[in-house]
């Protein structure tokens, strides 16, 4: 007689629901062991939902009484939680875990005839992999730090506990550079089109990163190099060699319809490959290090992207000796250098991460880059730009997003597996699975919106459930669920007709 629990990603384990636990005006969450921070998340979702904002009652609380919430904070470590419905609920968990406990209460929220209840479950929980990412394309649109914040509202309610930020582009640079100040004075002003430029001061960053972290989500972010970097040259010509022109790109343009970028002249196009940084110049590496310096020091996590991609100008070798170089530099300020799959021709440095974006069926070299970053004893994040593109159009009469790597259905960007598409990758060498939103054709939160759900939920499961647990049949029911989850915190997107929304 129970619906379909609503719950994605998929929990490791759910009991059958046997009952309910109705929510009242006397609905209490209790606080144990510090666990504020995931009591106030809690009553939020759930006065969202509901309009009933339980009380919460902290250390001093008099006898748990039926009805109950109680929050508590245990010795348990990282992302795993319990989560049990019964006379009263219970939620347990290190920080990340409540967090996390209280996202899928929040799913289990069901208006039944009588009223506000939850079913009567057992939930344990852990993630499959511990690295599950959104990245977000700031520079082709440059969106305001409200709209990020937006952004890593969704993405962590479905479990993502990383935001990459794709900061510099050739169309902007987005991240204010004390040593480098023209930068973003001059860098920063144009996007694609006519849309407005834009940048981060370092307090918007740090602002960004600490809402980031309330979320449990950590900030990876990428200056894209050394091609993608018109916007450098912009503002300090001498770094960058003049644009490529090639017949590759040459036909590109013509495809896009677009004119050439022209030193000097802010570009506002969408063609990619045509610029780089001068790879062998003493002044490139006393910039970058300067640059990746100031991140690092406003980056309190483990990671710096630095690109990689597209250098469809360069030469390999010059290629490679900047990514060994480049990477051996992140590696000296601390940080675990990310780089796009093209870097695994180059001697990265060791444990450095690979970011596949090839197809989930390998063209050319994709699979051997991809398995370099393992050899030199780091990993791989899967985005598979044909399942993981958030930024590709679910049919081509949709009015938003890209085509060039596929059309992406819900079906699509839910059936693929991580571990079975570089062969000879080790199982334990991917780290984990990255959903990105380039931005090309967006310009607002609600463009997002259309764009990520709910393919986002789709990537949120491939990332978190048990690869053995994962069907297409149970998701589809599930995620119909959640539409009423969505709506009630005003996320609109596309809900396409093959799912039956609530
Ligand atoms: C390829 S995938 C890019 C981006 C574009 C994107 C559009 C990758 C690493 N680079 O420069 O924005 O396609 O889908």
């Amino acid at each position: 007689m129970f619906m379909v629990l609503p719950l994605v990603p998929l929990p490791v384990s759910v009991t059958e629901p046997t009952g309910m636990l109705s929510l009242t005006a006397a609905t209490r969450i209790i606080v144990e062991n510090d666990a504020d921070a995931a009591a106030s998340v809690l009553a939020d979702v759930i006065a969202e939902r509901t309009g009933l904002r339980p009380a919460v009652a902290g250390p001093g609380h008099d006898a748990i009484r039926p009805g109950d919430i109680v929050v508590r904070r245990t010795a348990r470590q990282g992302e795993q939680y319990t989560l049990h419905v019964g006379d009263t609920a219970r939620l347990e968990g290190a920080d990340a875990g409540l967090f996390y406990a209280a996202q899928t209460l929040r799913q289990l929220l069901t208006d039944d005839r009588e009223g506000w209840a939850l079913p009567h479950v057992d939930i344990e929980d852990s993630p499959r992999f511990s690295y599950r990412g959104v990245m977000l394309d700031v520079a082709r649109t440059f969106f305001d730090v409200d709209t990020v914040k937006a952004f890593i509202d969704r993405a962590s309610s479905l479990k993502f506990n990383r935001l990459h930020l794709h900061l510099s582009d050739d169309q902007g640079w987005r991240l204010q550079i004390d040593s480098r100040p023209l930068l973003t004075e001059r860098g920063s002003t144009a996007a694609v089109g006519d849309r407005p430029g834009g940048f981060y001061t370092k307090d918007d960053f740090r602002e960004i990163v600490r809402y980031a972290a309330s979320r449990h989500m950590v900030v990876v972010p990428e200056i894209d190099l050394p091609g993608h970097t018109h916007a450098i040259g912009l503002a300090y010509p001498e770094l960058v060699e003049a644009p490529v022109m090639n017949d590759g790109l040459l036909a590109q343009a013509k495809e896009l319809g677009e004119a050439l970028p022209a030193a000097g002249e802010p570009y506002r196009g969408t063609g990619v490959g045509h610029s780089s940084v001068k790879i062998h110049g003493d002044a490139t590496w006393d910039f970058l290090r300067d640059v990746l310096t100031e991140l690092a020091e406003l980056t309190p996590g483990p990671f710096l992207h630095v690109g990689g991609d597209e250098c469809l100008g360069t030469a390999q070798a010059d290629f490679d000796v900047f990514i060994e170089r480049v990477t051996a530099l992140t590696t000296e300020l601390g940080k675990t250098p990310i780089a796009w799959h093209e870097a695994g021709s180059a001697q990265v440095a060791e444990g450095t991460i690979g970011q596949y974006w090839g197809s989930t069926t390998p063209a050319g070299e994709h699979a051997d880059h991809a398995r370099r970053f393992a050899e030199r004893g780091g990993s791989v994040i899967m985005s598979p730009s044909n399942t993981a593109y958030l930024d590709m159009k679910y049919d081509a009469e949709f009015p938003l997003g890209l085509d060039w790597a596929a059309l992406i259905d819900l079906q699509t960007a839910y059936e693929w597996e991580p571990t079975a598409i570089v062969d000879a990758l080790p199982a334990q060498a991917i780290l984990g699975v990255e959903s990105p939103l380039w931005a090309e054709t967006i310009e607002t939160l609600d463009d997002i919106d259309q764009l990520i759900f709910p393919r986002v939920a789709a990537i949120a499961e491939v990332a978190w459930s048990p690869a053995a647990t994962r069907e297409w049949t149970s998701f589809r029911e599930r995620v119909g669920g959640l539409g009423a989850v969505w709506d009630a915190a005003g996320w609109a997107g596309h809900r396409p007709s093959e799912i039956a929304w609530s």
